[in-house]
């Protein structure tokens, strides 16, 4: 046990509100993790997988009604309703720690209450935040000890201090009707129930590191972002550094983990992180970004040696797989892993399962949970206590018309606009409906711990602050032919563009002014080897600005912004200024 007291004092309180059976206090040794599994195993919680195929690894299935983050029955509780905004979720503080206080009760009774610290960021990082997760789950603190560093560097970390998120998490019954995810910016506090799956329960990652931290950034002058770091490095060894925001669904993933085309001889990409960063200014006047994170919690559908070897290659040993179907061999599989599927297997709901029953073996969320230091790219630097320096910054989605393949802002402030402004279209997997425009401003829309309006201030504001701002630039990998066909290769292809940005932050190439930002001149891409696949044309048509298709863009983020009750002035001029340039 350890012995720092306003922990303790709180544990106590939790365990009097939840009357587990025991308290277990996590070490993250080698032995408590065997232990843990051991158990797990033989409740049926965890299943072994085949352990000469995929050693130390296992495979869970999560309640049927239990498969993804639950936007709706998420809440953030501050106590003026104005400062969560308009597009959060909202319950009173004191109302919600009665309402789910009263679920919280008792709900451990018979069970195990385990006391997770963990710490987010590097060990010995000035970035680097303690959280505290007290959960009844065996499979919480499994996916903990891999996503964060859990056990003795957290509360080391933490000394005596009592400046730690306080995460309460109990299964409950995984009642859907009463599961509820809230969070306490006010009071650096996260309370989840009835929910056993991923964002809704693995509090360090969307709740603490996203929602509660972005909060804390903006107290305290630093950003918490929906976004991946990667390096490249050139021929001559220089690595450049870019974080990139993009909606769930638009395979940040597979960006952070790129593998070059072969006609790129000499560039190499690190992967630092593929979902979240934490940027601080630093004493050289560039923005500075850590990955918070440990793991990579991974969708699983659509990753093969294909789409993301390296995603792939991190799963082979030591990974968590949640809802993917379990083969005869005991190894595991999914629709677009790029393999034959088992002729027969047992799907994620346990049931068992053919290629032709006509339903899909694997859930569309199902995951992986694998260690970062596993991946092949991953970068040297990644848990450099000091972060990375960011060159440029990225926001994109997924749209079949109107982005262009990439343009630049015309300065941060236009940048921020940029941000405010991204939007992307659904896919079948995320929602069965395809196509319906979804404006997600910076990517941050479900994981913006406050009032939206306040937090494009804060991106202005830090806009003042940094001396030397990393350049910030919209991509757009999903734009689609008159007869729906992608355009643009994607995957490793994407490097060209990365290339290009990375050119002009560098000074090295000029650009064409548009009305919405500065776009690439076609020859600046560099096409050596696609040549056949994405003629110059078909560059031409994938840089092309249609003014007609922007006015309607411009009316529909005038739209959105209308619901803000604290939108910036500068924002505002933003808009006005684009429609002068779109003849508006
Ligand atoms: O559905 C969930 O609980 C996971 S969602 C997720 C997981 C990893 C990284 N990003 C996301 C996301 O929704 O952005
Ligand atoms: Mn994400």
């Amino acid at each position: 046990m350890y012995a720092n007291k306003a922990v303790k004092k709180w544990v106590d309180e939790m365990a009097k509100l939840t009357k587990p059976a025991r308290i277990v206090w996590i070490d993250g040794s080698e032995e408590e993790k065997e232990g843990l599994e051991k158990e797990a195993l033989s409740t049926g919680e965890l299943i072994q997988l085949n352990q000469e195929k995929l050693p130390g690894c296992f495979l869970h299935r999560t309640d049927v009604n239990d498969v993804a983050r639950v936007e709706h029955r998420t809440f953030i509780c501050t106590r003026k309703k104005e400062d969560a905004g308009p597009t959060n979720n909202w319950m009173d503080p004191q109302e919600a720690y009665e309402k789910l206080g009263k679920l919280f009760d008792g709900s451990m009774r018979g069970r195990t209450m385990y006391v997770i610290p963990y710490l987010m960021g590097p060990v010995g990082s000035p970035f680097s935040k303690v959280g505290i997760e007290i959960t009844d789950s065996i499979y919480v603190v499994l996916n903990m000890r891999i996503m964060t560093r859990m056990g003795r560097p957290a509360m080391e970390h933490l000394g005596d201090s009592d400046d730690f998120v306080k995460g309460l998490h109990s299964k409950a019954n995984l009642d859907p009707e009463n599961r509820y995810i809230c969070h306490f910016p006010e009071d650096n506090t996260i309370w989840s129930i009835n929910s056993g799956y991923g964002g809704n329960v693995l509090l360090g990652k969307k709740c603490f590191s996203l929602r509660i931290a972005s909060y804390m950034g903006r107290q305290e002058g630093w950003m918490a972002e929906h976004m991946l770091i990667l390096g490249i490095e050139d021929p001559e060894g220089n690595v450049s550094y870019i974080a990139g925001a993009f909606p769930s669904a638009c395979g940040k993933t597979n960006l952070a983990m790129l593998i070059p085309p072969a006609s790129q001889k000499g560039y190499k990409v690190w992967t630092v992180g593929d979902d979240i960063a934490w940027m601080r200014i630093g004493e050289d006047g560039r923005l500075w970004a850590i990955n918070p994170e440990a793991g990579f919690f991974g969708v699983a559908p659509g990753t093969s040696m294909k789409s993301n070897p390296n995603a792939l290659l991190t799963t082979q040993k030591n990974t968590i797989f949640t809802n993917v179907v379990l083969t005869p061999d005991n190894t595991v599989w999914w629709e677009g892993m790029g393999v034959e599927p088992p002729s027969h297997g047992i799907d994620w709901t346990g049931k068992p399962w053919t290629p032709d029953s006509g339903v899909k073996g694997a859930h569309p969320n199902s995951r992986f949970t694998a260690p970062a230091s596993q991946c092949p790219s991953i970068s040297p630097e990644w848990e450099n206590p000091k972060g990375v320096p960011i060159s440029a910054i990225l926001f994109g989605g997924r749209r079949a018309k109107v982005a262009p393949l990439v343009y630049q802002s015309f300065d941060w402030e236009h940048g921020v606009f940029v941000g405010a402004t991204m939007a992307s279209e659904t896919t079948a997997a995320a929602t069965g409906a395809v196509g319906v425009v979804r404006r997600d401003p910076m990517a941050m829309l479900p994981f913006c711990g406050y009032n939206m309006g306040d937090y494009f201030s804060h991106w202005l504001e830090m806009g003042k602050k940094i001396p030397n701002p990393p350049k910030i630039f919209n991509v757009n990998w999903f734009r689609t032919d008159e007869n729906g066909n992608f355009m643009w290769p994607g995957y490793g292809e994407n490097f060209r563009v990365l290339k290009w940005i990375l050119a002009r932050c560098k000074g090295e190439v000029d650009a064409v002014e548009s009305p919405i930002g500065y776009l690439p001149k076609p020859e600046d891409i560099d096409l050596t080897g696609i040549e056949d696949e994405v003629s110059r044309e078909t560059l031409e048509e994938l840089l092309k600005v249609d003014k007609e298709a922007w006015k309607e863009e411009h009316r529909s983020t005038g739209e959105f912004f209308e619901k803000f009750d604290r939108l910036p002035k500068e924002i505002r001029d933003q808009h006005a200024a684009l429609a002068k340039r779109l003849g508006i």
